[in-house]
């Protein structure tokens, strides 16, 4: 499963999530709602498209970069995964051998504790400390985890689907979990000419519709909903001076829909807004970053300016 499945909500809380977007006058659905099982499956095949540039960048760029994050931190240190829902992009960094301790943080509890079985056998001499927990809400790590630096590791540019104020609440969050001897190694996705972006989400193979569809069979299953997904459009569009990729569903017909008891509207064209993913540029998200309190120590990019790894640590002074 992706490295994005931290963005799933607490079970249980799918009907409320969905009904509070929908009875807005431009209706929204959250992001949080596509990981059900179906939708990392159909995540895992965007990762594998050929207009999907985002993964298999990010992984040579980790390959090739997973010596300088090493020597950055130099002495034996943690390191604290947010969103880890597998291990291989954290592979790349144990690989250097100056972590003693992993502490994935995700809040599908199973896989974590797959992923612990698979560590334990395969690295036995590192500590592995689950937290089961939406990485938004960790404000601290658990006592177990040995009191040496720490490296922070949000991959995928799933900050991008946070919109800048969240993104910022969540580095300023980091940064009080990470504690004063941290740095922070994000992946995010460059802004770059919508000619490469849009096809990216509207691949040829239509596995992004059928990813956005998806929370509409979602709904029909775990909400009560009664939606044909078959009369809704996947739209996506690169919304400039937001510098993001939105996705929509276009209703395809004026229609009635029945979502936990309530019936929604949908006029013909209306549309559901249901992600945003954010493109930076490095000016940018160093701005962001500043704000939340830490401060850009190195930046990796391909040759192509694709994508980009920023290495950050605690900001001094006021
Ligand atoms: C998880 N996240 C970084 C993906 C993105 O690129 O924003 C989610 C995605 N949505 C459509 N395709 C991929």
């Amino acid at each position: 499963m992706p490295d994005d499945s931290a963005l799933r909500p607490a079970v249980g809380s799918v009907a409320d999530a969905a009904l509070t977007g929908l009875l807005q006058a431009r209706k929204t659905l959250p992001a949080k709602l596509f990981y059900d099982e179906a939708g990392c499956q159909l995540f895992a095949r965007i990762t594998e498209l050929p207009e999907y540039y985002l993964t298999r960048t990010e992984r040579t760029l980790l390959a090739n970069m997973a010596p300088g994050v090493a020597a950055a931190v130099r002495r034996p240190a943690v390191l604290v995964e947010y969103g880890a829902s597998d291990e291989t992009k954290a592979e790349m960094l144990l690989g250097t051998n100056i972590f003693q301790a992993y502490v994935p943080i995700d809040i599908a509890a199973p896989q974590l504790e797959e992923m612990r079985e698979r560590l334990c056998r395969h690295r036995p001499e590192l500590q592995v400390c689950v937290v089961p927990a939406d990485f938004m809400d960790v404000a601290a790590l658990p006592t177990e985890v040995p009191p040496l630096p720490r490296l922070g590791f949000f991959p995928g540019s799933t900050i991008g689907n946070l919109d800048p104020p969240e993104a910022r609440r969540f580095l300023q969050r980091a940064r009080q979990a990470l504690g004063r001897e941290s740095w922070f190694l994000v992946g995010v996705d460059l802004r770059k000419d919508p000619g490469i972006l849009l096809p990216a989400y509207d691949d040829a193979q239509g596995v992004t519709a059928a990813f956005n569809r998806n929370l509409l069979v979602r709904l029909n299953r775990e909400a009560a909903a009664t939606f044909d997904p078959s009369t809704f459009a996947h739209e996506v569009v690169w919304n400039d001076s937001a510098s993001r990729i939105e996705m929509h569903l276009v209703s395809l017909a004026d229609q009635y829909v029945r979502v936990a008891g309530q019936i929604i509207r949908f006029s013909r064209g209306e549309t559901i807004h249901t992600e945003n993913s954010y493109k930076y540029d490095a000016e940018r998200f160093a701005t962001l970053t500043e704000e939340a309190g830490w401060h850009c120590a190195e930046l990796w990019t391909d040759p192509e300016r694709l994508f980009s790894l920023h290495l950050l640590e605690p900001r001094q002074g006021p």
